[in-house]
C-alpha cells in the first residue's frame, strides 16, 4: 500500500504538467525572478508562482522547441532583451545536457524583457504584478 502511495505522489507533477520541464533547462529551479527576491518558478509563463496564465515568449519557444534544451534555444534571445536564453539561465556556452549542472547561476529571465519597462524593454507591455492580458501587447 505505501508502495502505491508514493508512486502517486511520484507522478503528481507529470499529471500536473509544467513543473517537470523545469528540470529540461539550465537551473530550471533556480530563474532569476526581476520582479523579486524569491526564484521565478512559472519560468515558461508571465506570472512568477502559476502556470495558469498564458506564457511568456520563452515559454512559448520551449514549447515550439518541444521542451528541448538545445543549441537553437540556448542561442535565441526569446524575450528581445540582447542576452540569449543561455546567457540568462547561466548556461553561456550552450553546453547544459540534462542532469548536468550549469556552468553558472541565473542572471536573468529569458522570458521578460529587462530591465523592465526601459531600453530595449520600453515597448514591452510586461510589467510585475501583470495579469493575463495585461502582459503581453
Ligand atoms: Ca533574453
Amino acid at each position: 500500500m505505501r508502495g502505491i502511495v508514493f508512486t502517486v505522489l511520484g507522478l503528481l507533477p507529470l499529471v500536473c504538467g509544467h513543473p517537470y520541464y523545469r528540470d529540461y533547462i539550465p537551473n530550471g529551479y533556480a530563474v532569476f525572478n526581476p520582479c523579486g527576491a524569491s526564484y521565478w518558478q512559472a519560468v515558461g509563463h508571465y506570472d512568477p508562482n502559476h502556470h495558469t496564465v498564458m506564457k511568456n515568449p520563452f515559454g512559448v519557444a520551449l514549447s515550439n522547441n518541444n521542451h528541448i534544451w538545445n543549441e537553437a534555444l540556448c542561442r535565441a534571445d526569446s524575450d528581445g532583451d540582447g542576452k540569449t536564453n543561455g546567457e540568462e539561465l547561466g548556461d553561456p556556452n550552450c553546453v547544459f545536457t540534462l542532469g548536468s549542472t550549469p556552468s553558472q547561476a541565473s542572471s536573468g529571465h529569458p522570458g521578460i524583457c529587462e530591465p523592465i519597462g526601459s531600453g530595449p524593454c520600453a515597448n514591452v507591455a510586461f510589467r510585475c504584478g501583470c495579469h493575463g492580458n495585461a502582459c503581453t501587447g
